[in-house]
């Protein structure tokens, strides 16, 4: 077997690059090598291939000086790497073949990675989505990030609560990335400014050196690469001996210590913004080093530093890295001696800022004292900042300012520095212009555009799906995983019988699969032939899982009320975590836990009903359960989730979604048609409306025997026999506050229920609508949104 892309390359040749890892890079003998050995040596070997196209990328973007895009994120949830580059470089058939040869097994290998999980949730997953699309776009471009020693906590259930222990992904060694000592940064902090001769100088309290380590990532069929560039923390002095000589031991270790706490761990908090001043020195520590190895690899190869917004774009994922622009123009003004209105408008020509959210506890705002005590030479930029923007803008509004109320918005900030601004979604970014900066909007009309997230086919169809996606290659030919909009051409196909078959089969296979996984992993049995009803995300109030399990008991207490009655069979499958200091969502990870035990157990179910929440979801789950669902679950309140992406992967591969007018859901429903997706709930405009009823929830449970039913069984501690109050609180504030008015769309929720559950008896249909969400997620592509950042945004051009 030879691989398109290298003819040189045989089953037999790969075979020895691996052989060869293991001897000389691992250390290791065949004979004595374990899973995890003989998964070093095939990284390293799969890594080699991709070292040429990387070299190549490189090369061609100096040599032609191209425009490059520069991605700053504080996250990136990878997941594992190991197969989708096979995948993207051609090479997984050959690599498994080369294994087999060896007594291996390529999947086998393959799970024995530790997921890369340097992201809390969307926001990151986004990162990596994109990353992969600009590298098979050819788009240019670096991520920067940062090296998290331990990534987003591994998640437990303990009497059904939620404990976390820590990640620990790089207690092994993690063959992807090249570390690049001589690619460093000293990061300053604190300290105060002196004037010296006319300018102004920083003096520094406390330094770090950043490093950095590269992992390349290759785009489809390896025809570009890009490099992910995440740094770690170094300290300056590598040991004080003169203080420990004193005796002083502990502020000799101090550089040190510093150095150990700023990339320990990421931030497992998804919710609100707290504050810390741990956080703000990460986002600062990413910053800084990112924007000084841009301008040391503009200066490079080019001698006049005004000319830097020709040659280059930073894109600002959220508010996080939105020191960008401050540290920019310091170093602009600072070590280039260019006036700050010049070093201004330079920035706001390279800067984009991406929105995420509009929910006001997880805007970033820092405290003025904070920031001058860390950043004082960032704090009397951003004064001159705002200043400038107020000049510029006699009009503006008080409101509006970065600096008020003694703090710094970091919304604001990034808008005023940005030439553009992006919201996710449509609907997400009519509400940026009108709720979030309706002012700023208002001064800089145009500014707002949007770009609708999108995920990446190779990963959540080709690697999650292998069987879908056979399927449609060999409906509609290859070539479709880089050109997703020809999902469309499987719309004729629908009509046929046997496609329809065949496509019900990959999705029967998918569930028999997750089935037995879930009876290893959860030790519950369930039917294959059963509806897999699936709510995967972060928990949050705002994502409404709690209406799901309101919902999930109402169908208990159907069936007991009617043992003998015809129900659907159902599997209700959640997965997800909660930020570790969220009260509110780890009760309600508590209450499904409760409700699961009591639900499995009851032998009146005779298996209609079963609720299977398997713990530490990640991107590795994803791929697992997100092929098997049936029905995708997208319930937020309307206007409160700025996309989603989940919601793009379930419709990819054939799940048909019960969801709220929210995010892209929106836009989903619009292209898989009214009559495909399960619509309920209140608009956005509706929400405000509702809210404004005091008694909202009052009102709705009062209207709703069945929701009635769900609370008082609660408050009684069905669900929770040897704790009978767990949940009085929980129940209160669903009578008396239910901000994110789980009661008030509750019964329109269940309507929609019912629907499904009609559809899902009508095999056939449940099959033509199934298909035709494959059929219509062309659109939701990373591929068309990178296209839309480089058009729109970046002004960046592919190098292919
Ligand atoms: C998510 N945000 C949005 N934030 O909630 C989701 O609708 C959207 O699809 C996704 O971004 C991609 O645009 C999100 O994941 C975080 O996780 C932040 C982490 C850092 C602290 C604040 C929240």
């Amino acid at each position: 077997m030879t691989n398109e892309k290298e003819p040189t390359l045989t089953r037999e040749g790969f075979r020895d690059d691996i052989l060869h890892h293991l001897k000389y890079t691992v250390g290791k003998d065949r004979h004595h090598a374990s899973v995890y050995d003989w998964r070093l040596a095939l990284s390293y070997a799969l890594r080699d291939r991709i070292v040429e196209p990387w070299f190549a990328s490189t090369k061609a973007t100096w040599d032609n000086d191209y425009k490059r895009v520069y991605y700053l994120s504080m996250e990136y949830l990878i997941g594992r790497i190991l197969e989708d580059a096979a995948i993207n470089l051609g090479l997984k058939g050959l690599a498994a073949a080369a294994l087999l040869d060896l007594g291996q097994d390529f999947d086998v290998i393959a799970l024995d990675e530790p997921d890369a999980a340097l992201g809390n949730g969307g926001l990151g997953r986004l990162a990596a989505c994109y990353m992969e699309s600009m590298a098979t776009l050819g788009c240019p471009g670096y991520g920067y990030g940062v090296r998290y020693e331990h990534g987003l906590f591994r998640q437990r259930f303990e009497m059904g609560q939620q404990a976390e222990t820590p990640e620990d992904w790089l207690s092994q060694r993690h063959p992807w990335e090249f570390e690049r000592p001589e690619s460093n940064y000293t990061v300053r902090f604190k300290g105060h400014m002196e004037e010296r001769h006319g300018k102004t100088v920083w003096v520094p309290g406390e330094t770090v050196i950043a490093t950095a380590y590269d992992t390349p990532i290759v785009g489809w069929e390896g025809r570009w690469s890009n490099t992910l560039r995440l740094w770690g923390a170094k300290p300056t002095t590598l040991f004080d001996l003169e203080r420990f000589n004193r005796g002083d031991y502990a502020a000799a270790a101090a550089p040190e210590t510093l150095a150990r706490t700023i990339t320990r761990v990421l931030y497992p908090d998804d919710t609100t913004y707290a504050g810390k001043e741990l956080r703000l020195k990460q986002e600062y520590f990413l910053t800084s080093a990112s924007i000084k190895d841009i301008l040391r690899r503009y200066l490079e190869s080019h001698d006049d530093i005004t000319e830097l917004d020709k040659h280059i774009a930073i894109q600002m994922n959220d508010t996080h890295p939105a020191l960008a622009g401050p540290e920019l123009i310091r170093l602009l003004v600072d070590r280039h001696d260019l006036p700050f209105e010049q070093a201004l408008e330079i920035s706001q020509n390279v800067l984009g800022y991406t929105n995420h959210t509009l929910l006001p506890e997880a805007l970033e705002r820092w405290s003025t004292w904070l920031m001058g005590s860390v950043l004082p030479r960032h704090m009397q930029i951003i004064e001159k900042i705002d200043a400038a923007h107020l000049k510029a803008n006699p009009a503006r509004p008080a409101s509006i300012g970065i600096v008020r109320n003694h703090e710094v918005h970091m919304g604001e900030l990034a808008f005023v520095m940005a030439n553009r601004v992006n919201g996710v979604s449509a609907l997400h970014t009519e509400l940026v212009k009108s709720q979030l900066f309706p002012a700023l909007d208002k001064l800089h009309p145009g500014r707002v555009i949007n770009v609708t997230n999108g995920v990446t086919p190779r990963r959540w169809l080709k690697l999650a799906n292998p069987g879908l996606a056979d399927l449609v290659t060999e409906t509609i030919g290859e070539g479709w995983e880089a050109d997703l909009d020809r999902l469309e051409e499987l719309v004729p196909h629908i009509e046929d019988n046997g496609f329809r078959e065949a496509f019900m089969a990959v999705k029967r296979a998918n569930k028999a699969e997750a089935a037995h996984w879930m009876k290893v992993k959860c030790g519950i049995e369930v039917d294959p032939d059963a509806m897999f009803d699936v709510q995967v995300k972060r928990i949050h109030e705002y994502k409404r899982q709690l209406m799901n399990v309101f919902e999930t008991i109402a169908q208990w207490h159907e069936i007991k009320k009617n043992p003998e009655g015809d129900f659907v069979p159902r599997v209700k499958i959640f997965g997800g975590k909660s930020a570790p200091g969220y009260a509110v969502a780890k009760e309600i990870i508590h209450l499904i836990n409760d409700v699961a035990e009591v639900v499995n157990n009851d032998p009146d179910m005779r298996g209609r009903l079963k609720v299977i929440y398997p713990p530490n979801y990640n991107v590795t789950m994803a791929e697992r359960l997100i092929p098997a669902a049936d029905l995708s679950e997208q319930i937020s309140t309307a206007g409160k989730e700025a996309s989603g992406t989940g919601n793009m992967k379930l419709s990819l591969n054939g799940a048909l979604s019960i969801g709220t007018l929210d995010g892209a859901n929106v836009e989903i429903r619009e292209r898989v048609g009214a009559e495909n997706f399960f619509l309920f709930g209140m608009t956005a405009q509706e929400v405000i409306e509702r809210r404004k009823n005091v008694n909202h929830a009052r009102e709705a449970i009062e209207a709703s025997q069945a929701l009635k039913d769900v609370l008082q069984l609660i408050a009684e501690g069905r669900f929770s026999p040897n704790q009978r109050d767990r949940y009085h609180g929980l129940v209160h504030r669903a009578w008396n506050s239910d901000y994110f008015l789980v009661t008030s769309d509750f019964t329109d929720y269940q309507r929609a229920q019912a629907e499904v559950d009609a559809a899902f008896l009508d095999p056939d249909r449940w099959a033509r609508m199934a298909a035709l969400n494959t059929a219509k997620m062309g659109f939701f592509s990373s591929d068309r949104s990178i296209r839309g950042y480089m058009e729109n945004i970046w002004g960046a051009r592919s190098a292919l």
